[in-house]
């Protein structure tokens, strides 16, 4: 896990995205969100938090708060914790240009996690329940195309 790509693409002296990571106070769940992000294509950015960054997924469709609906959802590179509480407008010009605001955001629970593979339990406002991320090619590490969708509730 490395925000070497994240810092990259992004210059934090015009973003005001954060550039380090934020410490975490110990008590909290592990954190879940969902940004809206109007860049050239409005998108939904779903993070979750994992070994000290928010792996990430952008998911070109609106989320899939039912069962049976399945999104393609295009891995991305992983973000800063304290990522989850920015809102604000990248300016033009800049990577990923546009408004970003919270849509969900919550916490979850990870029940199995493979390279390939996330089961969840999603604790949020607008999603809850239990999620599935899947690897359309699961054995191309440089495929980015997942699909997320809701599992039947128990
Ligand atoms: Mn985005």
């Amino acid at each position: 896990m490395s925000l070497k790509e994240y810092k990259k693409k992004r210059d934090f002296k015009k973003t005001q995205e954060p550039g380090e990571t934020k410490t975490k106070k110990r008590s909290e769940g592990l954190i879940y969100v969902i940004q809206e992000h109007d860049a050239s294509h409005l998108h939904f950015d779903l993070r979750l938090e994992e070994d000290g960054v928010l792996k990430s997924w952008a998911v070109p469709k609106s989320p899939p708060q039912e069962e049976g609906i399945r999104r393609l959802a295009i891995e991305t590179e992983d973000h800063p914790l304290g990522y989850e509480d920015f809102e604000g407008i990248i300016p033009k010009g800049e990577y990923g240009a546009g408004k970003v605001k919270i849509w969900d955001i919550g916490d979850y629970i990870p029940l199995e996690t493979t390279v390939s593979k996330r089961i969840i339990d999603i604790n949020g406002k607008k999603m809850r329940g239990r999620y599935c991320l899947i690897k359309l090619k699961p054995k191309d590490p440089k495929d980015k195309n997942w699909l997320f969708f809701r599992l039947k509730n128990k």
